[in-house]
């Protein structure tokens, strides 16, 4: 069961995924050559020396950074409730001040700054949750932390969980105010015990902080899906606590080859199937080693954003929808008490809503409240049908919600007879 203080994942919805660390340096190509895989495991792919990966921190400056206008552009622009920022991804480098390891951007860098200070402070300020991602069992700075793809077995990862891992994360929960939830990732080994003292001391500094999927062993708090991967059917498991990590090109770390960009149409329309289908939506920037989110995706995700904080009633705080039994190209729905919500996502002149049940009171354009005309009838064939007018202004125009609101409190889908 989860605390009164968790639930606010469940009404989140959609969240900003910050990979950033060294790697970011690279952008993708090392001495010439170019990585074909995701831009932050370069190291690995790419068989990079340690020591050679190490000197990558003189280099890391990144003077264009700006907590302040990050965390607002996140919260205000893309309607983004929670950030979870890289603390230290599989590279080993702490993108914080720790006192732990001198691998980190305080110690090694000519940049000298706490990064997720400053993301904290921002994110106080602009009253946006912070969580933080962090490699647990992978470090491939450490001599003792795994390595995927390489031989594991000299290694004594339990001296590198008690004396790196674990003391940093103590560090992250007790140094950066409140953590909403931590990102652990790639359990590889860990076993169930060593799963139980991450755990244990993470709950022992903050009980209210979750766990991601990834924690090992099936033990965190919430499930993740697989990158990218989005259920087909609604999902209620975990108490209905689940998130969906997802790029919009196809790395995590910047990339500076990578220009596949999904459009903000499409994410848009992810966003509401993982909405209605009970989930959370963690979108992933990759910073430039300058600190900055490369243009073409700062436009993808204004878009998606007006969208968002245009319609946000109809995503946050909403309820898992019952499975509809009709796909209807380019319409999406999500619901809460006594209201569904139709996402109009490609231009129509009517929205045809059949096996549906209920009595309307009042449909309207959510974000204008303009008023439409509609019936509640039933189909020649029977079936229960709703039919609201679309006017004339919106014909040829997509991407905006009609809100239904219904006599009863659930919509009633009924079953194809
Ligand atoms: C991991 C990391 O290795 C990667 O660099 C990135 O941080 C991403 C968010 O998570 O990669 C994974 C881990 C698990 C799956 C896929 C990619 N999975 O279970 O499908």
């Amino acid at each position: 069961m989860k605390t009164k203080n968790q639930e606010w994942f469940k009404d989140a919805k959609y969240g900003l995924f910050i990979h950033w660390g060294l790697y970011s340096i690279l952008a993708g190509e090392y001495k010439g050559q170019k990585t074909d895989r995701i831009a932050e495991w370069i190291e690995n792919f790419l068989d990079i020396p340690v020591e050679e990966y190490e000197k990558l921190a003189e280099q890391f400056n990144p003077t264009q950074f700006d907590a302040d206008a990050f965390v607002k552009r996140a919260k205000e622009q893309w309607g983004m409730q929670y950030i979870v920022l890289t603390a230290k991804h599989h590279e080993g480098f702490a993108m914080y001040d720790s006192k732990v390891s001198d691998f980190n951007v305080v110690k090694a860098t000519p940049y000298g700054k706490d990064i997720l200070k400053q993301l904290q402070l921002a994110c106080e300020k602009y009253g946006v949750r912070m969580g933080f991602y962090y490699s647990q069992a992978q470090d491939w700075d450490d001599p003792n932390g795994f390595m995927q793809h390489r031989d594991n077995s000299k290694k004594d990862f339990q001296k590198y969980l008690d004396e790196k891992c674990k003391p940093q994360v103590k560090e992250l929960l007790e140094n950066y105010g409140k953590i909403c939830l931590i990102w652990f990732d790639t359990p590889m080994g860990i076993t169930v015990d060593q799963t139980q003292e991450l755990i244990d001391l993470v709950k022992s500094i903050q009980p209210d902080c979750l766990l991601s999927g990834r924690t090992g062993n099936h033990m965190g708090d919430y499930m993740t899906t697989g990158d990218n991967f989005i259920p087909r059917l609604p999902y209620d498991g975990y108490d209905g606590y689940w998130e969906i990590p997802a790029t919009v090109n196809d790395t995590w770390g910047y990339n500076k080859y990578d220009t596949n960009w999904k459009s903000a149409d499409h994410i848009i329309s992810l966003l509401l199937k993982i909405v209605s289908r009970g989930g959370n939506y963690l979108l992933n920037v990759g910073p430039t080693a300058d600190g900055v989110v490369p243009e073409a995706c700062v436009e993808i995700l204004n878009k998606v954003g007006k969208y968002v904080t245009e319609n946000g009633e109809a995503i946050y705080g909403t309820k898992i929808m019952p499975i509809y039994p009709y796909d209807i190209p380019g319409i999406e729905f999500t619901r809460r008490e006594h209201k569904l919500y139709v996402h109009v996502l490609s231009p129509r002149i009517r929205v045809e809503l059949l096996n549906i049940g209920n009595q309307v009171s009042k449909a309207y354009i959510l974000s204008t409240g303009q008023e439409l005309t509609y019936r509640v009838q039933r189909s020649c064939e029977g079936d229960g049908m709703i039919e609201v007018d679309i006017p004339k202004e919106l014909h040829g125009k997509k991407n905006y919600c009609v809100c239904l609101e219904l006599v009863e409190e659930d919509p009633i889908f009924e079953p194809i007879k």
